[in-house]
């Protein structure tokens, strides 16, 4: 039990770092629009996907402990639905819905994470909902059931993007449980693509997996063997790659009971009754693996908003420098102008007066300065923006894989916020701006990542010692002294500005 309570502390931090250090930054430099700990917020998700019919909702019953969602052969639910826990209602009572709530009021309330769906309209708000049930499985995660995939003639009755929808909450889901029913596997594919798009290639991996299920309907061993080599082909056909990626094979008991050839179970049955159960510790992983994940997540908005306040940097700088430089040009131009009327006065209209000449002199170069300023100035500074927006890929060094990517995800953004005349930040802005980016990237990740190996190598017992010595104590008033001395470095760097 205690594990938990320091993964969800590790959790908060890790929320309350990307809250109050990337996502003020992210806002300033129109990197994004929300948040950056929306995404991330609330318990661990599981995300359940498949064909209508596959079985997600009665093998989500199984595990609940309790026939919560509805079942049926005709596609009857068409609502994504998060399954979340809640204690008021102890379970002696029964496993039951304690709370339900509705699209809108989920959509609308900060405390989950969901507000991002809101693009997706009306139509999806009435059909998305929140059940709060007192099963003990629900305890650190939460799970989220969703309609069957249709062929795509009538998903385009839905009134909103199914496959996108799928995409926004795969993101927020720590795990994707992809199923599919022992006799159909066509569909998956598009649902596959969209979340193989919206999740970067680094948590795609450990993040989906592939479940077989309905196999009790299989009447003999070779039928299963086909079924199983069948949906490894599509798989393979799926993804794009050759090596299959491992399947479990499951189904749901109850659900197998009432059918009507339960009478004749098949004899692989038993031997394949482990899975279901590795499927379930999996599923009551995700907590801890969610927690990598966040780690990324943190690490790569690090990098991004990094490199871009870097690219921006270094644009202002040159802009700064070129701009100075041809302000002085101006000056000499202006002053030998002056100079130049000066000497035709004097020699053409021999003028002798010293104080004249000067005035005279002086009047004309502030004139031919100001001119100057108006319209070559300008021009040149467009003239340079122009230049440099065509040649933007040489602003920052992109030398290893990393930065190509960071410079991938952010070159537009980099691009939109140039062309821009005026801005509304300074090079001071930029320069703290990028020193805290870089504290949160070189201080705090580390440290996250130190505290999550540590984590994973303690045992229970290990765990309540480390309760007791209160390290988790000791590494967090670590890291706020750490942010403290940021705080201080920043002051600092103020001064000398
Ligand atoms: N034999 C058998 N039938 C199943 C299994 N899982 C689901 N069913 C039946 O298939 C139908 C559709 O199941 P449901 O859970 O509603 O699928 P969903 O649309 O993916 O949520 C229901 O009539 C279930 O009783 C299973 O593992 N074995
Ligand atoms: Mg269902």
């Amino acid at each position: 039990m205690h594990r938990e309570n320091y993964m969800n502390s590790l959790r908060e931090d890790i929320v309350d770092t990307v809250a109050k250090y990337l996502t003020p930054v992210a806002r300033r430099y129109g990197y994004s629009d929300t948040p950056l700990e929306t995404n991330i917020k609330w318990r661990p998700m599981v995300l359940v996907i498949g064909n209508y019919s596959s079985g997600k909702s009665s093998l989500i019953n199984e595990f609940l402990g309790a026939k919560i969602q509805d079942t049926g052969q005709a596609p009857t639910d068409d609502s994504f639905t998060v399954l979340t826990y809640d204690d008021s209602v102890p379970e002696t009572e029964g496993i039951q819905v304690v709370e339900q709530r509705d699209g809108k009021a989920l959509l609308n309330d900060p405390e989950y994470p969901f507000s991002t769906l809101r693009k997706h309209g009306q139509r999806f708000a009435a059909h998305f909902q929140l059940k709060r049930i007192n099963s003990p499985f629900l305890k650190n995660l939460a799970i989220i059931d969703t309609p069957g995939m249709l062929d795509s003639i009538s998903e385009r009755d839905r009134g909103y993007d199914y496959q996108e929808v799928l995409g926004d909450l795969a993101q927020k889901a720590g795990l994707v449980l992809v199923l599919f029913d022992a006799h159909k596997a066509g569909t998956v594919r598009e649902a596959y693509k969209s979340i193989r798009e919206t999740l970067t290639a680094h948590t795609f991996e450990d993040r989906i997996i592939f479940v077989l299920n309905r196999i009790d309907e299989c009447t003999t061993f070779n039928d299963l063997l086909r079924v199983y080599g069948t949906l490894c082909w599509n798989l393979s056909q799926i993804t794009g790659r050759k090596d299959i990626p491992m399947i479990r094979m499951t189904y749901s008991s109850n659900a197998a009971a009432i059918s009507k050839n339960s009478a004749s179970q098949p004899p692989f049955l038993p031997l394949l009754e482990n899975q279901r159960e590795d499927l379930k510790q999996t599923i009551l992983q995700t907590p801890l693996r969610r927690l990598d994940h966040l780690a990324t997540y943190l690490e790569i908005h690090g990098e991004r908003l990094s490199h871009l306040i870097e690219a921006l940097q270094t644009f202002a700088l040159e802009f700064q420098s070129f701009r100075i430089k041809k302000i002085f040009i101006g000056f000499l131009v202006s002053l030998l102008g002056g100079g130049l009327i000066a000497f035709i006065l004097m020699t053409l209209a021999g003028m002798a007066d010293p104080t004249i000449l000067l005035s005279v002199g002086g009047i004309g170069s502030g004139l031919i300065m100001t001119l100057w300023l108006v319209f070559f100035q300008k021009k040149l500074e467009q003239k340079f923006r122009t230049a440099r927006l065509e040649d933007l890929d040489t602003l920052t060094p992109v030398a290893d894989q990393t930065r190509k990517d960071s410079w991938r995800a952010i070159r537009d953004l980099v691009y939109q916020q140039l062309k821009k005349n005026k801005v509304d930040y300074t090079l001071y802005d930029l320069k703290l701006d990028r020193f805290n980016i870089r504290q949160v990237n070189d201080v705090a990740s580390q440290k996250i990542r130190e505290t999550l190996s540590e984590f994973r190598s303690m045992s229970e017992d290990d765990l309540e010692e480390w309760r007791k010595s209160s390290l988790a104590r000791e590494i967090y008033e670590k890291e706020k002294k750490e942010m403290a001395d940021a705080e201080f470095l920043k002051t600092s760097v103020q001064h000398m500005y």
